[in-house]
């Protein structure tokens, strides 16, 4: 691990589950820094929900929440800002004001708009819950692949020239988008609907062939 001057060398811990999107978020972006973390289990999904002293450190029993050096910290994608500040390796939002807009722009877009569609409306609905013996809610998930499309589009139109989500280098919002992607392209319908976007689809095959991605277990499709 790097620590500048104003972030002595201690190993920040992640709470939550591996398999959460907002906690990969924070994972990938501590492991394309090069710093070493921990992850503490906290599973908001488990029957007894989280635990009550979790509350002090997140308020609303989302995951994940981060502590650094006695700084805690809740909100991924806060988290992730943090992380690039903090700590020396690659600057993870671009330079340029326009680009870094574009960036941020980008990571409110999954956050608002990709999140829910895509991992609660197309995966759940079409690859975890037949897992599991339920049935698809089928209405759902045709709502919700009519609102990933929006969301395709928009991105795809966003990204320009790439080869990133935000231009020519890795950001903040490749790192938040991609453990969305992971699960969406797991249904047949998600990995349609990327490979629809030639831009999207050849980023995503970037992507997932990265050493973080492939670290935590992002799965490529
Ligand atoms: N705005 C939060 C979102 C975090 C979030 O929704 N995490 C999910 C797991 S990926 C969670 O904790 N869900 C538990 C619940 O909804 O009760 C962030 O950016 O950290």
């Amino acid at each position: 691990m790097s620590g500048t001057d104003d972030a002595p060398a201690e190993r920040p811990r992640v709470f939550g589950t591996a398999d959460s999107v907002y906690v990969r978020i924070v994972r990938l972006t501590l492991i394309e820094k090069g710093v070493d973390h921990e992850l503490v289990p906290v599973d908001p999904f488990a029957p007894e929900g989280v635990p009550p002293a979790y509350r002090a450190r997140h308020p609303f029993g989302r995951i994940p929440a981060f502590e650094h050096d006695g700084f805690r910290l809740f909100e991924a994608g806060a988290i992730a800002r943090y992380v690039d500040e903090a700590f020396k390796g690659p600057a993870l939002l671009p330079e340029g004001v326009k680009a870094r807009a574009r960036a941020n722009q980008i990571i409110s877009i999954a956050d608002s708009y990709a999140y829910r569609p895509m991992v609660w409306g197309v995966y759940v609905e079409r690859v975890e819950k037949p897992a599991q013996g339920e049935p698809s809610d089928e209405a759902r998930l045709a709502a919700a692949l009519a609102e990933a499309d929006v969301c395709l589009a928009a991105l795809a139109a966003l990204m320009e020239g790439g080869p990133f989500l935000a231009g020519p280098r890795l950001s903040l919002a490749d790192l938040h988008l991609a453990p969305m992607i992971s699960y969406f392209q797991q249904a047949p319908e998600g990995a349609a609907r990327l490979a629809a976007h030639p831009g999207l689809a050849q980023w995503w095959a970037r992507m997932s062939a990265r050493p973080s991605l492939r670290q935590l277990g992002l799965c490529a499709g």
